[in-house]
């Protein structure tokens, strides 16, 4: 592969099947987790005391540190997470607002963060920690009604020779792709499938040129133990029941089918102590929005440090953003695409059951205080802000509606008003 959309794969065909009822709560829920926890925490973008400015979890490539299989490995023999707590974990995703979690089973180094009978190089066979975390987790959520998924690298394991054609350190490539994937990958898919309960989605990743015979494969194994599990995209060759965009990209323009943008907190996926590029509360509120108000599932990345707790900056702010939807909510949950393809100049919209919800990211100042919507279809009964409750003055002239602001910008992460329009 010679790009990151060539590693992605192609999107094209899973939008094709938009209607399918399985994926119902995935355009209701909107809104969910993404971690990415493994023996890349434990280096944190660091090697032999030197610091490393790319994504963590690809610190082992040679685009990073270039680190061997077996000196990277003995990143396992520190790897002891006491501070992990699945119930603090769960907790925390409440808090948030998220309703849906995908967790990083096996990234690609290789590393599996369960217990696997078909490689020692896991957490409870390879690490002094001994447990499994995912178990843990699985449970965890299950308890609280959090959805839970894995992440599985299907395709690049810098493990294993001949995987992706990236085990730098080990030119010989003894082992062919088709060898790796059906003595590793499928069996290691398929105990991730039969062991946590039932599982929300099945999130694969990169891959590149991976012939459609293993991407069927995959798809076949996930039906048969867990036929409502969705598949992304990333499996390859066009054969997932939905579309994932690319690593940090909301799209400007609404697309079709069922679809998610997949968005970091700050640049790298895994915990990394070199990268403070965090988005703000506000940011990540705005991506949300915007990625509801084009219709997809927004999912939102934190890397858990090595012993299990997460960084402040992010934590702090997906809590901010979760405490925004405590009180607006309906704006996003169960909330569909606006009826615009396009974000609006002052902020977006998203569809509630009986009208608009105007998302105002830029609150005018000065002149008439209004916000403008051009093309509005439909009589406006009234317009009053969502938290508090003040009513609006609303003028419909023509193509335009103008809705009238209070001057005092409302102390929200986002203010919205709600368009009640008469029913049809
Ligand atoms: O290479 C990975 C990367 O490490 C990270 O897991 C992201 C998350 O979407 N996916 C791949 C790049 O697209």
């Amino acid at each position: 592969p010679r790009t990151m959309n060539d590693l992605w794969g192609s999107r094209a065909a899973a939008a094709q099947k938009a209607s399918d009822p399985r994926t119902a709560w995935f355009t209701q829920d909107r809104y969910a987790m993404f971690i990415h926890w493994g023996l890349f925490s434990q280096a944190a973008s660091t090697w032999n005391g030197k610091k490393y400015y790319g994504i963590a979890e690809w610190l082992m490539h040679p685009a990073m540190a270039g680190v061997s299989k077996n000196d990277y490995a003995t990143l396992a023999n520190q790897f002891d997470p006491q501070s992990f707590d699945a119930d603090a974990w769960v907790a925390f995703f409440k808090r948030a607002g998220v309703k849906n979690i995908v967790i990083t089973a096996k990234h690609h180094d290789g590393f599996a963060m369960f217990k696997s009978k078909v490689d020692t190089f896991n957490i409870v066979d390879g690490t002094p920690y001994k447990r499994d975390p995912l178990k843990e987790l699985a449970q965890a959520c299950y308890k609280a009604g959090i959805r839970f998924g894995f992440y599985y690298s299907q395709y690049q394991d810098w493990r294993e020779q001949g995987s992706a054609a990236v085990a730098w350190d080990d030119p010989a490539q003894k082992n062919s792709f088709d060898a790796y994937f059906q003595h590793k990958a499928l069996p290691q898919v398929r105990e991730l499938l039969r062991n946590y309960g039932p599982i929300s989605v099945v999130w694969f990743d990169t891959p590149g040129t991976m012939g459609e015979k293993y991407s069927r494969q995959l798809v076949d194994l996930v039906k048969k133990y867990q036929p409502q599990a969705l598949i992304n995209s990333r499996i390859g060759n066009g054969v997932g029941d939905y579309s994932t965009y690319g690593d940090n990209e909301v799209p400007r323009v609404s697309p079709p089918g069922v679809w998610e943008a997949v968005d970091t907190t700050n640049d790298s996926w895994g915990y990394s102590v070199t990268d403070y590029n965090w988005k703000s509360p506000q940011e990540l509120l705005h991506r949300l929005i915007l990625t509801t108000a084009r219709g997809g599932t927004y999912m939102i990345n934190m890397g858990p440090r090595a012993d299990g707790s997460f960084p402040d900056i992010p934590q702090a702010a997906l809590t901010e953003v979760g405490d925004w939807l405590k009180r607006n909510g309906e704006t996003i949950y169960g909330a569909q695409r606006s009826p615009w393809s396009i974000a609006q100049p002052w902020g977006d919209v998203t569809t509630g059951q009986n009208g608009l919800y105007l998302h105002v990211f830029d609150w005018p100042v000065g002149g008439t205080h209004s916000v403008a919507l051009y093309g509005l279809q439909g009589k406006v009964r009234s317009a009053r802000l969502l938290d508090g409750g003040a009513s609006l003055a609303v003028t419909q002239d023509g193509d335009w509606t103008r809705i009238t602001l209070p001057d005092r910008r409302p102390d929200a992460l986002v203010p919205v008003v709600a368009l009640d329009m008469d029913g049809d």
